[in-house]
């Protein structure tokens, strides 16, 4: 793969359109550099082919293991770098070799994320099954598990020099009079507490919330109210984690993000897109807009906290591809992401401000859809052009045959571990 090769050919056109986006448009002082530094991690899961509970199909070339997804990563992160990390869910890879696998991230200039535990699933050598929950569980030996589980993956993140681990449960129940609430709630609250004793005093522990799913009647984390109680219950490090397919239909979650920013209890981000639920979709695919509000919110309460908005919260891609090729719709995820966080960085605050106090609704309007439909992408390829990735990184991966060269590399045939 030649990037200097590629860019030298689109450099006219692009060096065009972002002249005219600085005709237009006032650039805030510091905006590249902001763009340059924002990281989003690529979960571990994400870059095989995902699937339904229907089917499966596979689209080759797919990695065969844990080094294998760090050198899709890497690939990633040389086409836009700004994939600069990857977030492991154990045990669907467990790094046998941390010092290697730590140094073979480092060449590639990548750094581990969140580590995420999963006790959703019953693994083939565990005593306990998860079939009525984890940290809810009414057998104190099942518990016990489920948190010497997490315990494990925080010692895992730490021989990685990862900073958080994220949990998401699916205890629930799916039927009416199956569960008592109480309980459940304060089991899971005792589980824990033991996990938070466990943690490094520079980790965060980030708990994520979901409506629904597999659990269909109740989930026991089921919102940002109760993660933000429990969070709150816990102490300073835990936090809230927002995963963007995890509400029921039509929720504001711009409003739950500014909430959650403004009480310090905003942890992280699972960034993916949806129509109906968890549908793990491209982010920005169905509603970019909705993304471009989300980061009006984040970008506006970070400042007002004197956050730094790279490093202060955790920004993690949570998707699945079905029909597309893995890679591809990351590059589109991230690009995405970047999309929604540049324009968030454009708006007028000020303006927008005087116009919430005048009571000024269209204007507010107007300030917030005039930078949405603004064409910011050549500002985000110029982060990139900058930074030494791609001006297209889609096209670039495709003129280079690169899946054809994990095809030929790693069979067409593989599989690789996840969902
Ligand atoms: C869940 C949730 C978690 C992810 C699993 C695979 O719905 O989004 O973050 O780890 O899926
Ligand atoms: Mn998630
Ligand atoms: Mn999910």
């Amino acid at each position: 793969m030649n990037i200097s090769n590629h860019n030298d050919a689109l450099l006219a056109g692009h060096t065009r359109r972002l002249d005219f986006l600085k005709s237009e448009v006032n650039l805030p002082a510091g905006i590249l550099q902001k763009l340059k530094d924002f990281q989003i991690a690529i979960p571990s899961w994400a870059l095989g082919t995902g699937g339904t509970r229907f089917g499966r199909f596979s689209g080759g070339g797919e990695p065969r293991n844990l080094e294998e997804k760090i050198a899709d990563v890497g690939l990633l992160h040389a086409l836009n770098q700004s994939s600069g990390a990857i977030s492991l869910h154990i045990p669907w890879d467990i790094p046998t070799d941390p010092a290697a696998i730590r140094t073979l991230a480092a060449q590639l200039g990548l750094a581990f994320d969140a580590v995420n535990s999963n006790t959703f699933q019953d693994q083939a050598d565990q005593a306990h099954s998860y079939k009525f929950g984890s940290l809810q569980h009414v057998s104190a030996a099942t518990r016990k598990q489920a948190i010497d589980h997490n315990i494990e993956v925080i010692k895992q993140g730490v021989s990685l020099g990862s900073k958080a681990l994220t949990v998401w449960l699916s205890d629930g129940s799916c039927f009416p009079g199956q569960l008592n609430f109480r309980h459940a709630y304060e089991r899971t609250v005792d589980s824990l507490r033991e996990i938070y004793a466990a943690l490094p005093a520079d980790w965060s522990l980030y708990l994520e919330y979901k409506a629904y799913e597999p659990n269909f009647y109740s989930t026991t984390v089921g919102d940002w109210g109760v993660s933000y109680s429990m969070v709150n219950k816990l102490g300073p490090q835990a936090k809230t984690l927002v995963d963007l397919g995890h509400h029921l239909p039509n929720a504001n979650i711009e409003q739950i993000v500014s909430i959650l920013l403004m009480e310090g209890k905003l942890g992280g981000f699972h960034f993916n897109d949806s129509k109906y639920g968890d549908d793990d979709l491209t982010a920005g695919s169905i509603k970019p807009y909705q993304l471009f509000l989300i980061f009006n919110e984040l970008v506006d309460g970070m400042d007002a906290k004197g956050m730094n908005h790279a490093k202060d919260l955790g920004w993690m891609i949570d998707a699945s591809h079905n029909v597309k090729d893995p890679l591809e719709d990351l590059l589109q995820s991230v690009e995405a992401i970047q999309i929604a966080y540049a324009q968030a960085l454009l708006v007028d605050r000020k303006a927008l401000e005087a116009a919430r106090e005048a009571n000024d609704v269209v204007r507010c309007q107007e300030i917030l859809q005039a930078v949405f439909r603004t064409d910011v992408r050549a500002l985000v390829a110029q982060a990139r052009l900058e930074l030494g990735g791609a001006l297209d990184p889609i096209a670039l991966f495709r003129q280079a045959k690169m899946r054809e060269q994990l095809i030929k590399s790693r069979g067409a045939k593989t599989v690789a571990t996840g969902l």
